[in-house]
């Protein structure tokens, strides 16, 4: 017997299709019909096995599904998501759950289910000469790190979080991290996707070209489109030579300016061997040496900024070190550079990084904080960062910006932390966002460089966008999923589709 056979409809099949499909908790007779269809094991029904998929990692972000569903193949992806679209049930799909914006999260009222793809884990193929690999989005990143390292190969995609997100989930949120100087973001190592549509068909573009040019290229839609518009069930992703060598530096600067041309004089010196460049203020190294165990200043002094730069070629370089140290002396002779730090060893290596990742973890300790995930052209970051910084001086004089990340492509967390409980942010975060947002848009940046859009930032969206561009957006959505099931409420306000 068919699943739709089982369950009366959860709308009306005869109405038209609702781009916002009106919000009533998904029937427990449509909730059987899934798990029948997906058979035991496939699905978390208890409250305590749900609690976990409700709620962002952040906390932010809280919602209800009656049912976390658990695929273990495509075919059963597409079965279930064919039924969904009958029913008309909303579909969030879920990887690591290390959304920044509530991406993965349901929202309330019991409306969707989650489907998270954490059973589909499995590297379906790697090619050493092609320098590609196909892999289940289920996958965790660091996995698929690992899988390249053992063939002599690197997945350059590297966060934070790698250790917990998926590929579907760095696909879906087109991820950039710490290496996009060098190797670009998530959309630029994609070869070929695989995606079950909204209605049931899979999208089979699975492929490992590195040219193809067959009409419009239709897989881009899904990456960075935060599940809206289809599930990511696999990718085929461009690996790399392994670095033969690589040199890590932490770097003491006057000031942003000081920063961009220390990147300028570098890239000239050793071009695309510079791969990471890294920015953070003297306030962030002090949170995390105050609050992360084990974190040291590596400097006898305290500096206003610091670079973590991280140099690395695949073809063996006896002296890229000191090609690389040599570059900072001269910095540091001429007065453009203030002092330099290179790791000698792993553990040296890594506890410069661990200074630059905790930034997070650390802020999180020290109490209340805002963040803002922007990006403007590099060359302006300086002068973005002092107006900004006196914009936030006005409106919280107690908010210590805590401004860093990604100099190298022009990405910066313009966080800020005021300590305790916070209890002028409440208040002020509105105004602090407005007029974050809107410095940004004067620079001609983006309001959300790579977390994405989720469901904190549709406003921000609809507000800052082209109107253009916007317009293309609810086309697309209206046409790929004229019912409004995927990822319900995220990206687009169903509500402004016109
Ligand atoms: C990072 O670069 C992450 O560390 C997190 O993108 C940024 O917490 C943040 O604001
Ligand atoms: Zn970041």
């Amino acid at each position: 017997m068919s699943a739709s056979k089982r369950c009366a409809p959860h709308h009306s099949p005869d109405a038209a299709p609702a781009l916002n499909p009106t919000a009533k908790a998904i029937p427990s007779s449509c909730v059987q019909a899934i798990k029948d269809l997906l058979g035991p094991q496939a699905w978390l029904e208890s409250g305590q096995d749900r609690a976990p998929f409700e709620v962002d990692f952040r906390s932010i972000h809280h919602g209800q599904t009656p049912l976390v569903v658990l695929p273990g193949s495509t075919e059963q992806v597409a079965r279930l998501v064919r039924y969904c679209a009958e029913q008309q049930i909303g579909i969030v799909p879920q990887g690591g759950n290390t959304s920044y914006c509530g991406g993965a999260t349901p929202r309330p009222g019991n409306t969707e289910i989650v489907m998270s793809l954490r059973r589909m884990s499995r590297i379906r193929s790697l090619d050493a000469l092609n320098d590609s690999m196909t892999a289940d989005a289920g996958c965790v990143l660091e996995t698929l790190q690992e899988a390249a390292a053992s063939a002599g190969r690197l997945l350059p995609m590297s966060l934070g979080s790698e250790g917990s997100c998926t590929l579907g989930g760095v696909i879906s949120t087109n991820a950039g991290g710490t290496a996009v100087l060098r190797y670009g973001v998530m959309r630029e190592l994609v070869l070929g996707l695989e995606v079950v549509l909204p209605d049931g068909r899979v999208l089979d573009q699975l492929r490992a070209l590195r040219k193809d040019n067959t009409g419009y290229d239709v897989k881009q839609l899904f990456i960075g489109a935060e599940g809206t518009l289809g599930i990511v069930t696999a990718a085929c992703v461009k690996l790399f030579p392994r670095p033969a060598g690589t040199v890590t530096a932490m770097i003491a600067l006057a000031s942003p300016a000081a920063a961009l041309a220390l990147l300028a004089e570098l890239k000239d010196r050793l071009g695309t061997a510079v791969t990471t460049f890294e920015i953070m203020p003297r306030v962030a190294v002090d949170l995390v040496c105050r609050h992360i165990k084990g974190t040291r200043d590596p400097f006898g002094a305290a500096h206003p900024w610091y670079v973590l730069a991280e140099i690395s070629l695949p073809q063996a370089d006896s002296d890229l070190a000191g090609r690389f140290e040599s570059a900072l002396a001269d910095a540091i002779a001429g007065g453009r550079t203030i002092d330099a730090v290179s790791a000698t060893s792993d553990a040296q290596r890594e506890a410069l990084w661990r200074l630059r990742e905790a930034i997070p973890e650390a802020q999180r300790h020290e109490g209340a904080g805002l963040k803002h995930d922007i990006s403007v052209e590099p060359q302006r970051l300086p002068k973005f960062i002092e107006e900004g910084g006196a914009l936030l001086a006005r409106i919280i004089p107690d908010a210590r910006l805590v401004a860093y990340g990604h100099l190298g492509d022009g990405n910066l967390h313009f966080n800020l932390t005021v300590g305790g409980a916070g209890d002028a942010l409440p208040a002020a975060s509105g105004q602090v966002q407005r007029a974050v947002h809107d410095l940004v848009a004067a620079y001609g940046g983006s309001i959300s460089a790579e977390h994405g859009i989720g469901q904190s930032k549709v406003a921000e969206l609809q507000r800052y966008e082209d109107p253009v561009a916007l317009a293309l957006m609810h086309s697309i959505k209206r046409v790929i999923d004229p019912r409004g099931i995927m990822n319900p409420g995220k990206v687009l306000d169903p509500g402004q589709a016109r």
